[in-house]
């Protein structure tokens, strides 16, 4: 494929906090091995001054989510702790970057970035036509997010080298792929976005 990218594409990081990285409270395995690969795509879009969306996990210290409050998976991800700051590798733009806390209220989780957050009024006021995302993880936060993104009409590119997954199940993130690409997604790598 070759894909320029235009004013009308956006780049969506999902999730890269410490939590998620080796280490991490709900680690995903080789987590941290995307960050170069997020950081030259958050590169590319900040160079040509399409906006970088960065979704973070930002759960109260007793969220649903949470063993012990109803939920399946350790503690992670608590508002001003470490665990919920991005990997410190990762870059963040100074400019055109938005950060979008998902999972904020006790009561509710959200494995998508759209889920009761403005994701979609920013995306929809810049006229952005075309996402990409990466991150972690591929068959949860990542998985939901494409999803989301696809139902509320944006073309979606799911960037293969920049994502990973927990696969509690062997084979989930195989299957949120191929579920993602049916319903219309397309799989890409660094290689297919061109400059000219
Ligand atoms: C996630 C499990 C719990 C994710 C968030 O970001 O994929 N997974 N909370
Ligand atoms: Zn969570």
């Amino acid at each position: 494929m070759r894909l320029k990218v235009t004013d009308t594409d956006a780049l969506i990081v999902v999730d890269m906090q410490n939590d998620f990285m080796p280490g991490g409270a709900l680690p995903v395995p080789d987590g941290d091995k995307i960050v170069p690969v997020l950081n030259r795509y958050i590169q590319i879009f900040s160079d040509s001054k399409n906006p970088v969306f960065f979704t973070r996990d930002w759960h109260p210290e007793d969220h649903i989510s949470f063993k012990g409050h109803g939920g399946i998976w350790p503690v992670h991800c608590v508002q001003d702790t470490e665990g919920a700051e991005f990997h410190p590798d990762l870059i963040i733009p100074a400019d055109n970057k938005f950060i979008i806390s998902k999972g904020t209220s006790k009561d509710f989780d959200a494995y998508s970035g759209f889920q009761g957050t403005v994701l979609n009024d920013l995306l929809k006021e810049r006229g952005i036509k075309r996402l990409f995302i990466g991150g972690v993880a591929t068959d949860y936060c990542v998985f939901n997010t494409a999803l989301g993104g696809i139902n509320l009409g944006f073309q979606v590119f799911v960037l293969l080298d920049g994502i990973k997954g927990v696969d509690v199940n062997e084979g989930d993130s195989k299957k949120a792929l191929n579920k993602l690409l049916e319903k219309g997604a397309s799989l890409i790598d660094l290689k297919d976005i061109v400059s000219e």
